[in-house]
């Protein structure tokens, strides 16, 4: 019985009906359900780790070892990960690795719009691309058969649309879970000049086999239409220009790198004009030029964002289209939520006017007016390193800068970076906004909160004596909902001239489970428009007053905290 799924469900049930015995992952928009719904099965070993390297390592020892191994990832986590897997792309496996890369064109919850596809040119690593959640699922199911019969990693690339858009999925009959039995192959897993030659070699007669082999294995389909125009596309882009252009014919490629040269001469000998549809980067339109036959591609397309049916059919048809329903929506910007303890730090931190080093995280938020805190963010763990080559660069004091992360950020990657100011005797100031929860991504547990992927209890890490151990001598832990206190820390650490951490405690607004009491404005407002400054969805300015919207407010207090006249009050 088919049933009605979003794309990343099916990866995870493609995963468990294909044996997997392993999947280790670190959460990231679009691709964190993954994970969490293959956990619910807990027949496997499924985990969370720290960061993607990590995760891409754990996968790869399994998958050494004998098992099915599956990491998962968004776009950027890639760039964390890419040290083993370009060397696994080397090793190959015993068992089967697959590792799922979630693109975000467009940037709906990410801060670059990079192509993965790139990834799997560079590293030598096929790479599958599903259109909809019956192909998440019978390809995820391929990779890992590809992964083991070619002795390869595979790449399984989705985008936002398809990991999120829902559609119907068959599934099969299950795979056994079988380990293929362990044997010792120094050197073909053991990565040092004299043996990674010759797998290097390996590498490139495997890619020729794959290059080949993707013209006739059906992954690639071809699709006729009235031999006018052809169109070459993947993912959702298929499914879009298949709705816009229904009369074109079109070769859909399900493996997206390497590329079917032969299906695509024949391909384009078959058509008068050829049309190649991609969201980012111009790959595919590279590849087909190169082999000498001419296309249009980013001459006619853009390279940012999400493509639509309706921006294909103009592209390519010059008119605007008659289907265009969707009416321009407000915007509506992210804020932070009601309750959120992040808000007080940054109404803090851009009172004292201090240079804020930003990090990845709901916090990130803290740069939007009218907190307006942050200086500038890069990519995870980069607060830390960052500030402390602001100190240093002696471009502005140290005295006046402090650096910002959240907990599951700092144990990604900021813990390096700390090591890094203690080390170079710097004397940053670090923040971990410890809101006891992996906010940003939907609530997932991390090393520090006790808990692991499934809830059960595990270790939790002491972030105060962590940063001990790396040589931090001044650790203070706060409540960010003391307004006075917080202050005064902040202004003790800028001055201390040594590394110091803070450590703003106080849980995600999202976990608090006690019963809450909104607060009112009573007449003592005197309309100074002070509690507007922290940016609480709960509050708005009306007739010279605030009001607070009693179906938001979760009674924090962090308003009445700052209010001169004490006029927000319990009800
Ligand atoms: C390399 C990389 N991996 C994953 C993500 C997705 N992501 C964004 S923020 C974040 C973690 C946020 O958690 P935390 O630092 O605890 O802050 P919170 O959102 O709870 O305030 C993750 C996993 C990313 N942006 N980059």
């Amino acid at each position: 019985m088919s049933q009605l799924m979003i794309g990343n469900q099916a990866v995870a049930l493609g995963a468990l009906d294909a044996g997997v015995n392993l999947i280790s992952s670190y959460p990231g928009t679009p691709s964190t359900e993954i994970t969490e719904f293959a956990a619910k099965d807990t027949t496997r070993h499924i985990e969370w780790a720290p960061n993607e390297k990590v995760a891409a390592e754990v996968a790869v020892g399994a998958s050494i070892g004998g098992a099915k191994a599956m990491c998962c990832m968004k776009h950027v986590g890639m760039n964390v990960a890419a040290d083993p897997v370009f060397t696994a792309a080397y090793t190959g496996v015993r068992g089967a690795l697959v590792i799922v890369v979630a693109d975000d064109p467009g940037m709906h919850s990410s801060q670059n719009e990079q192509d993965s596809r790139y990834y799997a040119i560079s590293s030598h690593i096929p790479m599958l691309e599903p259109s909809d959640s019956q192909e998440c699922y019978d390809y995820c199911r391929l990779a890992f058969k590809i992964s083991h019969e070619y002795d390869t990693p595979v790449f399984l690339r989705l985008t936002t649309r398809i990991a999120h858009s829902q559609s119907l999925v068959e599934r099969r009959d299950a795979d056994s879970t079988d380990l293929v039995p362990y044997k010792k192959e120094t050197a073909k897993y053991t990565m040092m000049p004299a043996f990674a030659r010759p797998r290097h070699d390996f590498v490139i007669k495997r890619m020729a086999r794959l290059g080949a082999d993707c013209n006739t294995s059906g992954i690639n389909q071809m699709i006729k239409g009235t031999g006018k125009l052809g169109i070459i596309c993947s993912g959702a882009v298929f499914r879009y220009a298949k709705e816009a252009m229904p009369e074109a014919s079109f070769l859909k490629l399900g493996m997206c790198h390497p590329l079917p040269d032969e299906l695509i001469k024949s391909f384009a000998a078959s058509v008068e004009e050829l049309i190649i549809a991609e969201e980012l980067e111009p790959i595919v339109e590279n590849h087909v030029r190169a082999l000498g036959i001419a296309c249009k591609g980013k001459d006619i397309f853009t390279l940012q964002g999400e493509y639509s049916t309706n921006m294909i059919a103009e592209a390519l048809t010059g008119k605007k289209p008659e289907f265009d329903t969707v009416p321009a929506l407000p915007a509506r910007p992210p804020v932070l939520c009601p309750g959120c303890p992040h808000r007080m730090v940054f109404y803090t931190l851009s009172r004292m006017g201090l240079t804020v080093m930003g990090d990845i995280g709901c916090y990130t938020l803290g740069a939007a007016a009218p907190l307006s805190a942050i200086d500038a963010c890069v990519c995870m763990g980069a607060s830390v390193s960052m500030a402390h080559g602001l100190d240093r660069s002696g471009a502005v004091d140290p005295k006046r800068t402090v650096a910002v992360i959240g907990d599951s950020t700092f144990l990604h990657s900021g813990i390096t970076g700390l090591l890094n100011v203690v080390y170079n005797k710097g004397n940053s100031t670090l923040m971990i906004l410890d809101n006891s929860i992996t906010g940003m991504t939907g609530h997932q547990q991390n090393p520090a909160t006790g808990k692991d992927v499934r809830g059960d209890e595990a270790p939790a890490v002491d972030l105060e004596q962590l940063c001990r151990a790396l040589g931090v001598q001044d650790v203070a832990v706060v409540d960010p909902f003391n307004a006075k206190e917080l202050k005064e820390c902040i202004t003790r650490a800028i001055n201390n001239p040594c590394p110091s951490v803070i450590i703003a405690r106080h849980p995600c607004a999202l976990i608090v489970k006690a019963k809450t009491t909104p607060l009112k404005v009573t007449d003592a407002c005197i309309g100074c428009r002070r509690c507007m400054g922290i940016a609480c969805p709960a509050l708005r300015f009306e007739n010279g007053k605030a009001i607070v919207d009693g179906s938001l407010c979760v009674g924090c207090g962090q308003c009445a905290s700052i209010c001169p006249k004490g006029a927000i009050v319990k009800q």
